[in-house]
């Protein structure tokens, strides 16, 4: 015990030194060890603070085989004597208290002699080793166990016995290594003060395996330790203790009582040296039931992982709600790796994602979660889309609260839902609203030029020679109100909205504007509707696209329509690309005019046959030319994919 005295004043001058360092630490601000960086929480005495029970401490009776003696809390304590070496002794302060045992009540005989200490945890820690230091001769025979299931099922760490064979049936590890039983640590001499060590790990697995690997925690963890004292064995030299061992203390108590030198078993120090179980991703513990998050100031190690690395649970055994893009792993121990949990993009619409296996086999291994529950009306694995009836807000990034709004569609001018569906519903990226024939805008909500009659049945093409007035249909004879648009020849076409500006109007020359608009006294056109899928079928046409009139040319034996390409839907012998191309309508030399109209500005579903030798687009009066709209292109990839082949 003197050494360990001494030890004792080393340690406290140490624990002075590092009391100081933390101090200056905190005040300068120190970054947490866990940045970065795999981190552990301290390491103490698991007993220190918690309650050690015994079989037969609770009276000082020996009732081992017979009944097991209650715990010391249900036992009222009036009905036992006072225990002067009650369990508590082994875990005091060893330095401050270091003439405190406990005394075991077993029997003196050989059929009484059992005892056993146990350690209840409320959770489970990790205990890396463990030290026993007796006051009595060290057990002949001694069992130690853990259970890391709360006391269902139990294991033996380490039998300590003379004799293995004799004792457990079991070789020694002196002529076994690694035999479950040992002969070291229990040899009757010293008679005070011999220790018993058990290491969870031999001391090569414990230098290299890494600490948070589940090999090492299958070792390491705990919820239970038991002590199973088996075989007491007397001192083989006179029983008062050695002089070294004795303080004015000691032989106070020995003097006063002599029954508890008679003690099979006394143990002054029982050392559980662990920690508690947070993979690496903590560097502190709470009280395993506290609400708040303070540290506690006691020498108890407690349970709950403080977590870093963006980790949850009581054991930071799990990914924070909003970082689950990879599966959570524990930090490497030996390389040192957080190997941190990694957060869900789900632009701000959204509390917590899951991990998708499917969605990161997926992604190549670089993210695998899924956002829960999106708000603000999106939807979408990254809450990046907006959900039906919904578009994004042009003005507003994707993590605005309010990126995704509402479709406004005029009742007038759109096709109405379709059943089932809960309002109305526009493309989720432009808001464009699925119109009525003849009808514009972004919600439906005026007539195309060169319609007139806003209504329930959409807008009527005028029947004039010019423009017509968009309410009455009344034609206009000058080309004032005209709607003929600056569409740069080959450049990009600006949003709908924006062409339909009038003040930013600009008059085309007359070569450029040919369309029908400007002819409509001599053409008759008798426009073919385009009632499904089916009727593109019907014919074959040579080739199938979206495109939008940029202008249309006199060429005086026939007439040449620039278009800009957007979509080839199919195509025949002339290979067609996206980009600027002409079409060549037939009607033009026959009639005068383009016909089917095709009005400078708009896009179209163009369909038609080619010209044999010289490859040339043609529109024809069996051509299709429809305005387009997402629905109708929809309507016909599908049927060019699955009807006609
Ligand atoms: C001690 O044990 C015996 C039998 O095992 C029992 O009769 C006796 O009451 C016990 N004494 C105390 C104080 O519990
Ligand atoms: C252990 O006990 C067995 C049987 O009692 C005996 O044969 C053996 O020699 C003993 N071993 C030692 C090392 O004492
Ligand atoms: C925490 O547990 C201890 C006993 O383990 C108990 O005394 C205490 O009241 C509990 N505290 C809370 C907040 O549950
Ligand atoms: C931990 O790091 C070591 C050394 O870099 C490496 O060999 C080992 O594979 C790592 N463990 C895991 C589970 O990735
Ligand atoms: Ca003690």
């Amino acid at each position: 015990m003197r050494e360990f005295s001494m030890l004792g004043k080393g340690r406290h001058r140490m624990l002075l030194a590092l009391c100081w360092l933390f101090l200056v630490l905190t005040r300068s601000g120190a970054v947490s060890r866990c940045v970065d960086h795999a981190c552990s929480p301290p390491i103490g005495n698991l007993a220190s603070g918690r309650t050690l029970l015994t079989h037969s401490s609770c009276c000082g009776n020996s009732s081992f085989h017979r009944s097991p003696c209650p715990y010391p809390t249900v036992t009222p304590h009036a009905l036992c004597p006072i225990d002067t070496h009650p369990p508590a002794h082994m875990t005091d302060d060893p330095f401050l208290h270091p003439d405190t045992w406990w005394a075991s009540g077993a029997g003196p005989t050989e059929q009484e002699q059992q005892d056993e200490i146990r350690l209840d945890l409320e959770s489970h820690f990790c205990m890396s080793h463990m030290v026993l230091v007796f006051r009595s001769p060290r057990p002949a025979a001694m069992a130690i166990d853990r259970s890391a299931d709360f006391g269902k099922t139990w294991e033996t760490l380490k039998l300590f016995a003379h004799n293995c064979s004799e004792e457990f049936g079991l070789p020694d590890d002196f002529t076994q290594p690694g035999s479950l039983c040992t002969s070291r640590y229990t040899s009757p001499t010293p008679c005070g003060g011999g220790e018993v060590i058990l290491r969870t790990l031999d001391p090569f697995s414990a230098k290299t395996l890494d600490p948070y690997s589940p090999e090492a925690l299958a070792r390491l963890t705990l919820t239970n330790l038991r002590i199973r004292l088996l075989k007491a064995q007397s001192c083989p030299v006179p029983l008062h203790p050695p002089a070294a061992w004795t303080s004015p203390t000691d032989s106070a108590l020995t003097s006063t009582s002599s029954t508890e030198s008679a003690a099979p078993y006394a143990i002054y120090t029982l050392l559980a040296r662990g920690t508690c179980l947070c993979h690496g991703h903590a560097e502190n513990c709470v009280a395993y039931n506290s609400s708040q998050d303070t540290r506690q100031d006691s020498n108890m190690v407690s349970g709950r992982c403080m977590c870093a690395h963006h980790t949850a649970g009581d054991h930071c055994e799990k990914c924070a709600p909003l970082y689950n893009d990879r599966s959570w792993r524990p930090a490497n121990g030996s390389s040192g790796e957080s190997n941190p949990c990694q957060k869900c993009q789900c632009h701000a619409h959204a509390e917590r994602c899951h991990f998708s296996p499917r969605a990161w086999l997926s992604s190549g291994g670089t993210s695998g979660g899924v956002c829960d529950d999106c708000r603000h009306n999106t939807v979408g694995r990254r809450c990046q889309r907006c959900r039906h009836g919904y578009h994004r807000h042009p003005s507003l990034p994707l993590n605005s609260p309010h990126a995704c709004t509402r479709c406004w569609c005029d009742p007038r001018g759109s096709l109405p839902t379709r059943p089932g569906e809960e309002g109305p519903w526009c493309h989720p990226r432009s808001g464009q609203c699925p119109c009525r024939p003849g009808v514009w805008g972004a919600s439906c909500s005026h007539c195309q030029p060169g319609h007139w009659g806003f209504g329930e049945e959409g807008c009527r093409p005028c029947a004039c020679p010019h423009s017509c007035d968009p309410i009455t249909g009344q034609c206009l004879d000058s080309y004032s109100n005209n709607q003929v648009f600056n569409v740069p020849i080959g450049g990009k076409i600006p949003d709908l909205d924006h062409m339909f500006t009038l003040e930013e109007e600009v008059q085309w020359s007359k070569e450029l504007a040919v369309s029908a608009l400007h002819y409509t006294g001599k053409c008759s056109c008798k426009e073919k509707k385009l009632r499904s899928a089916l009727d593109l079928c019907k014919t074959k046409h040579d080739y199938v696209i979206k495109a939008s009139v940029l202008s249309a040319h006199d060429k005086g034996s026939h007439a040449e329509v620039q278009v800009k390409v957007r979509k080839v839907l199919r195509s025949g012998h002339v290979a067609l690309s996206l980009g600027t191309i002409s079409i060549y309508p037939l009607s033009w030399t026959s009639r005068g005019c383009t016909c089917p109209i095709l009005n400078p500005g708009m896009e179209y579903l163009l369909a038609g046959p080619e010209e044999a030798g010289t490859g040339r687009l043609l529109v024809t009066m069996q051509s299709v030319v429809v305005p387009w709209t997402p629905r109708l292109g929809l309507l016909v990839s599908e049927g060019l994919r699955n009807g006609c082949t």
